[in-house]
């Protein structure tokens, strides 16, 4: 059993769930809302009216809903906006929002897509909500959780889904052949339904193990030609597919750099190959030495991604789009923004969130990501060479700096086969939250809020205020007792679950503090590593010194003493023990809100997420206590309020 989230069916006056298949101009269809929850108005019977229509101003996914005589109408150019539009409508009524009045909406980004780490065997990797929905025994699962997985995306505007871990092994190998490809095809005909196109990840190297071929190298015509007969064959029986996603050349994967070939002749090679079936390759930055020698100061891993991929700048064929991580090390609470979004106006890219909470609390804790989101997609990363004056990420990756259009915005995802699909109740925010934002990033991370609580838990008042308080309060509370000022990385080896302060610290990882008695923190700077000169201007000189770099990633960037004083006022050392009383008070004020609510949402929900924050109390006070002690054992500084170190 699983829950139903958010969602209700777009049912026809048969009785018939309407899918894309389902939709003619002019289908009149009922629509039969809402059975269950408890505040809800009933609303059933309402006439709609599905209209393909012609009008530019929509483009290919947007549409208009509006009120005609005694019925509704809605009109799109296709029928996967139609759908779009349908559940728009439904989520409208169930708003309670006034909907004779017209709405017109358009995504603003154009891939709104969710990665999935799911494995064949059935694990998930980084999955904290059970295990795979997709994948069992070494074979791919269709059941209704499927169709309504196809729909819950849609609803929100998703339209691409990517099945399989980029880590492909195993059976995964051959989800590009014989022994998997009918289903395959039939996985990705229940998404195209919804209007949400399947993406695969491969296996670079596949071609190695044809004896015929025995290479990878992307500029071996025996390779070239066997992935173009590979595509072939795909398409011809997955023609809904809408490409790949691959992770080249990182931790253990294989890729072009075996061979003396850059990332942009891997991609293009790949590119080519599917470009006659109209299908994408996403090609991932995430490129690394990850067995750096701890001793090594020269090496940087922050620098890795911008260092292998600016260069390449223009290279890329087009229908290739580069996937960009965030942050330049790897999802951790905070970390600046990428500096690849600045710097390749000639590359159609895409941003990486992930809304599966590696690094920030597993969905044992809740951690609503949406501001984060919100304030990376935002920030002027002074983007070079820009065709209109917006030189955001966002304009970046939407399209509107380079007037391109093939880049979007994507995460990996937090679902899993749990009853309630993301493990931790208050994460489902997450899943809802980014598909909104990537459909309109104009919303406020509380206005989503709003209206997933609304859509999802209940529509009482005292529900909606306290929900979005404890939403609004949890990612800053995470980062508060996590790892201090940009940092990042204390956390237990191997699962990234937990307080670990020199767990990484003589890896092979290329992620390290450097705390000593005196300073704590990277000098990423001219006199560092140089990191900070890969941001345009005036970024580059803004993180060139910690006067004018912002409080929250001082550590990221410079080596500083304890007592060096932030903007704040605070000293560093001050700042990490206030940050960490601070950070597990305020989940103990989340759970009193939250206590409020018993009797006001439904049941096993208070009871799931009560238990959940049983857990985060005592496990944001054991992150306290060991960071600040961490601190006050290396620098001996008591704390000013005189408060318990250990
Ligand atoms: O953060 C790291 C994770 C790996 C993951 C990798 C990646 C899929 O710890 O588990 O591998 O990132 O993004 O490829």
């Amino acid at each position: 059993m699983f829950a139903k989230l958010w969602l209700d069916d777009v049912v026809d006056n048969n009785g018939t769930v309407v899918t894309n298949n389902g939709f003619d101009t002019g289908n009149v269809v009922y629509i039969n809302t809402v059975k269950e929850l408890t505040t809800r108005k009933a609303v059933s019977g309402l006439k709609v009216v599905l209209t393909k229509a012609s009008d530019a101003g929509l483009s290919d996914e947007g549409y208009e809903i509006k009120k005609s005589g005694d019925s509704y109408e809605i009109l799109a150019n296709n029928e996967r906006a139609l759908i779009y539009g349908a559940f728009r409508f439904i989520s409208l009524i169930r708003l309670n929002k006034d909907i004779t009045a017209a709405v017109r909406e358009v995504p603003v980004s154009p891939l709104r897509m969710l990665n999935h780490w799911d494995n064949m065997d059935n694990s998930i990797e980084r999955g904290y909500s059970g295990e795979s929905f997709l994948f069992k025994d070494n074979d791919i699962v269709i059941d209704d959780r499927t169709v309504y997985y196809a729909r819950l995306l849609a609803s929100v505007g998703y339209n691409g889904v990517v099945i399989n871990n980029v880590n492909v092994k195993d059976a995964a190998c051959d989800l590009i052949n014989e022994r998997f490809i009918e289903k395959v095809s039939k996985l990705s005909a229940i998404f195209d339904s919804y209007g949400v196109k399947m993406y695969m990840c491969l296996n670079y190297a596949a071609p190695i193990d044809d004896p015929e071929v025995g290479s990878a190298d992307p500029l071996d015509e025996k390779v070239i030609k066997w992935w173009e007969k590979k595509m072939d064959y795909i398409y011809e029986h997955v023609p809904t597919l809408g490409g790949f996603l691959v992770k080249a050349d990182s931790e253990g994967r294989p890729g072009p750099f075996t061979y003396g070939r850059t990332q942009a002749e891997g991609a293009n090679m790949l590119g080519r190959a599917i470009k006659p079936h109209g299908g994408i390759i996403l090609w991932r930055c995430f490129v690394y030495n990850c067995r750096q020698d701890w001793r090594d100061t020269s090496t940087d891993r922050a620098r890795a991604a911008y260092d292998y991929f600016n260069t390449l700048d223009g290279e890329f064929e087009d229908n290739v789009i580069i996937q960009v991580k965030n942050g330049p090390v790897d999802f951790q609470v905070r970390e600046p923004v990428s500096p690849l979004f600045g710097a390749m106006p000639r590359t159609n890219e895409m941003i990486e969130f992930q809304i599966a909470q590696e690094y920030t609390g597993q969905q044992r804790h809740v951690c609503y990501l949406i501001p984060w989101f919100k304030e990376v997609l935002s920030f002027d990363i002074y983007a070079r060479d820009a065709k209109s004056d917006d030189t955001t990420v966002l304009g970046v990756v939407t399209g509107k700096t380079y007037k391109n259009k093939l880049c979007g915005i994507c995460a990996v995802t937090n679902t899993g086969n749990d009853y309630n699909w993301t493990g931790h109740d208050l994460a489902a925010a997450n899943l809802y939250g980014l598909g909104r934002l990537a459909f309109d990033p104009s919303l406020s991370s509380e206005d989503i809020a709003g209206e997933w609580i609304k859509l999802t838990l209940s529509d009482d008042p005292k529900v909606v205020s306290n929900v979005t308080k404890i939403l609004m309060m949890s990612w800053p509370a995470y980062e508060k007792y996590s790892a201090p000022l940009g940092i990042g990385w204390m956390v237990h080896p191997a699962d990234h679950y937990g307080p670990d302060p020199d767990g990484y610290e003589y890896s092979v990882w290329g992620t390290y503090h450097k705390a000593t008695c005196k300073t704590v923190g990277l000098e990423r700077n001219s006199t560092g590593t140089g990191y900070a000169g890969q941001y345009n201007k005036p970024l580059c000189d803004i993180y060139e010194d910690p006067a004018t770099t912002p409080d929250e990633l001082e550590l990221f960037f410079h080596k500083l003493p304890y007592d060096y004083v932030l903007k704040s006022g605070k000293t560093v050392i001050q700042h990490i023990y206030d940050a960490h009383f601070e950070g597990a008070e305020d989940v103990v004020v989340m759970n009193g809100l939250w206590q409020e609510l018993k009797g006001l949402v439904p049941d096993d929900a208070f009871e799931r997420v009560t238990k959940r924050f049983e857990h985060q109390l005592s496990h944001s006070e054991y992150w306290r206590d060991v960071i600040n002690s961490y601190f006050y054992r290396k620098t001996l500084i008591p704390d000013e309020k005189g408060r318990a170190l250990y």
